[in-house]
């Protein structure tokens, strides 16, 4: 080691500065827009300054200049050695430190660039140990971001303004939020994203739009993260006339044969393809009597040769009159062991839609002979949009209390990044961006840990601050599940947007899985969806034993009570509350934690920028209203079966369920009216 001398790189800061393309200023406490997320920001002038000493030998990669750049830009401490070193390649690092210096090491470019966002993280959050050796190895190698991104820039289930993607501009004109996304995904170890909706336009195949997407690959590649495409697995039919796209047919294979060429041609770490097949209307293999083993197999050996990979989604449901929490299971386990070994079956966390709360969905134990990777969902399209303040993490490590973490190979996430001046509408919201990265790198990270790294990073390491707003954090999922939908209850959701309840929606001629009278079943008797043996018998999809706890209304978890049994409005719950009390109390619950939020938060003014505190305090206020709305409507609707009072200690209802049913649901009248800036 003493032999080797290594070389203090001077950096030249003017090509330096051109990685980062945008220039962000240091941002006073009184504005911050929350567009810098959790980084360091950049700060040209101290890096003219004075600039830590950062030594590589080595060949000067993109990425090794972006780790440098970073060091060079937020590093605060002692002489650092970065370090390439013989081995596996992986994307894992080692981080050791004396008084004297620090050193790095990896196996591989990124490796360093990813201990470089780690030393950072440590120091910005207040833990630096002079003598300490951390190593860190990803836990999943394939952690990925699905945008939901629609070619004409809007995204689907997207509460953050329009698509980042400027596909019209592309690839002549590249906006500088193309690096600035791909730091801040670096920065937490994602190194993977499917540019498009799954509900995917056969157009981002064809030739013109390839080469928009090796323009964001190219930009994307030196900060570690692979480009893949969701396709439309009718492609061959619609982009090129052929007359079928059967997955047996020997004209389909050729075209797809040619088109993944093409792509490898353009993008040679081309990462593969993400398939939502026979799902909502979507074409796929079945429509031609194939099953969706064939479908992505046949995809899958053409990628094979390129180590290209197919993900297809279980997210299926047919119009039959079988319990919709049943029918992924029915249609994909059958098909466990058939599917080719690149073939990752993408399968949401949940049985039926990203709920707020869901038990995990049974074929997670169910596929031992395929490689599963499970779905989360980033955009809260069922937990108050944009609008309210829920942390994810808890919810995401709810799922892994169910499902060992190495049961699945890989962790995709529905993304909520979009044009909004602060990526995510919600400052709050960026969070979740923050933990699903983390999470896909360490899944045993606790939330608490995650929130505070988030916190520190991206406000203040103030102590009471962090401490106080960490407890919001920690509170939030459960304060959502209770005022919208408490012990089990589900999709009770307004149809059109899953915004509000509306849990009186009923209509004829509309799939009824599609109706939120389908999924409480509220009557005279009682309220909820038997999916015990003598129901729909949808927990015989799960292990002996969970299959046993979760049938027998008296040991079944209460949190998922009227997911698995009808239950009678007066049943004594464990507490010795009747049903019917218990919903009324845990409604009222869920608003009185918000109304908490708002105090809580209100106290943190003299910690937080003005910008950023008013827009949280908006946001908490929409929140609460909306709360009082879910209970309301909830309470009012679901009494007309109890026929029983809402407890006299209860906040009591300030709408009438008439009102509120006869209140067409705008959805514009619930955005809120600080959000839309646009980048
Ligand atoms: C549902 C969304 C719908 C998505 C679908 C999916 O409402 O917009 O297309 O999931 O995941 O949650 O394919």
């Amino acid at each position: 080691m003493t032999k080797i001398k290594y070389l203090t790189i001077i950096v030249c800061l003017s090509n330096l500065m051109s990685l980062v393309a945008q220039t962000r200023m240091e941002s006073s406490l009184k504005e911050n827009d929350g567009s810098q997320l959790w980084l360091p920001t950049i700060n040209v002038s101290k890096m003219k300054e004075k600039t830590p000493q950062i030594s590589y030998q080595g060949k000067l990669s993109k990425t090794i200049s972006i780790a440098i750049f970073e060091l060079q830009n937020a590093w605060r401490g002692q002489p650092i050695i970065l370090e390439k070193t013989r081995g596996k390649k992986t994307d894992g690092f080692t981080i050791s430190s004396s008084e004297r210096q620090i050193q790095i090491v990896s196996t591989t470019d990124v490796g360093l660039l990813y201990g470089t966002y780690h030393l950072l993280r440590i120091q910005n959050t207040g833990i630096v140990d002079k003598n300490c050796s951390i190593t860190e190895t990803p836990f999943y190698e394939l952690r990925i971001l699905n945008h939901w991104d629609n070619l004409d820039g809007t995204i689907e289930r997207g509460y953050a303004g329009k698509s980042l993607w400027n596909w019209s501009d592309l690839p002549d004109t590249l906006s500088p939020h193309y690096k600035e996304y791909a730091r801040a995904n670096a920065s937490i170890g994602i190194n993977g994203t499917v540019l498009n909706n799954v509900n995917a336009s056969p157009e981002i195949l064809s030739d013109n739009y390839l080469k928009k997407v090796k323009a964001l690959a190219n930009i994307f590649r030196p900060y570690g993260i692979r480009v893949y495409l969701s396709v439309n697995f009718a492609s061959p039919i619609k982009l090129s006339g052929l007359h079928t796209a059967d997955p047996l047919n020997k004209e389909v294979i050729q075209w797809w044969k040619k088109k993944v060429d093409q792509i490898y041609d353009l993008i040679p770490d081309f990462g593969g393809f993400l398939v939502k097949a026979n799902s909502e209307g979507q074409p796929g293999p079945c429509d031609y009597g194939r099953t969706h083993a064939e479908g992505a197999n046949m995809l899958a050996k053409i990628l094979q040769p390129y180590h290209g990979i197919v993900m297809w989604r279980a997210f299926v449901y047919h119009a039959t009159n079988d319990d919709r929490a049943k029918q992924a299971y029915l249609e994909f386990q059958p098909l466990d062991g058939q599917f080719h070994k690149n073939v990752l079956v993408q399968i949401k966390n949940g049985p039926i839609d990203f709920q707020p709360r869901e038990p995990y969905n049974p074929l997670f134990s169910a596929m031992p002979n395929s490689q599963l990777m499970v779905e989360f969902q980033i955009t809260q399209e069922y937990l108050g949009f944009s609008n309210h303040l829920v942390y994810l993490a808890p919810l995401w490590k709810e799922f892994f209390a169910s499902v060992p973490f190495h049961t699945v190979k890989a962790i995709a996430g529905v993304a909520n990044i979009g044009s909004d001046k602060n990526w995510c509408g919600h400052h709050f919201a960026q969070a979740n961006w923050y933990a699903f990265g983390r999470i896909t790198w360490n899944p045993s990270l606790s939330p608490e840990k995650i929130a505070d790294e988030w916190l520190k990073q991206t406000f203040t390491n103030e102590p009471q601050f962090v401490t106080s707003v960490k407890n919001i954090m920690m509170q939030s999922h459960e304060a959502a599940v209770n005022y919208m939908m408490p012990l089990g209850l589900h999709h009770i959701f307004a149809g059109e947007h899953h915004y509000g309840p509306e849990p009186w929606y009923n209509m004829l001629n509309v799939r009824q899985d599609w109706l939120p009278v389908y999924y409480h079943k509220a009557d005279s008797a009682g309220i909820g969806f038997n999916r015990s043996s003598t129901g729909s018998n949808a927990t015989a999809h799960y292990p002996d034993s969970l299959c046993q706890l979760y049938g027998n209304i008296k040991t079944c978890p209460e949190k998922y009570l009227l997911w698995f049994h009808h239950v009678p409005w007066t049943y004594r719950m464990k507490n010795n509350r009747t049903l019917w009390d218990e919903l009324c109390n845990s409604y009222d619950k869920g608003v009185q934690k918000v109304r908490f939020f708002q105090q809580v938060w209100d106290k943190m003014e003299p910690h937080v920028d003005t910008r950023r505190f008013k827009d949280v305090q908006t946001k908490l206020k929409i929140q609460s209203r909306d709360a009082v709305w879910w209970k309301d409507a909830c309470l009012l609707y679901f009494q007309t079966f109890s026929r029983l009072p809402i407890p006299y200690e209860l906040e009591r209802p300030i709408h009438t369920l008439e009102d509120m049913m006869n209140f067409k649901l705008k959805i514009s009248n619930y955005e809120c009216p600080t959000a839309g800036f646009s980048k």
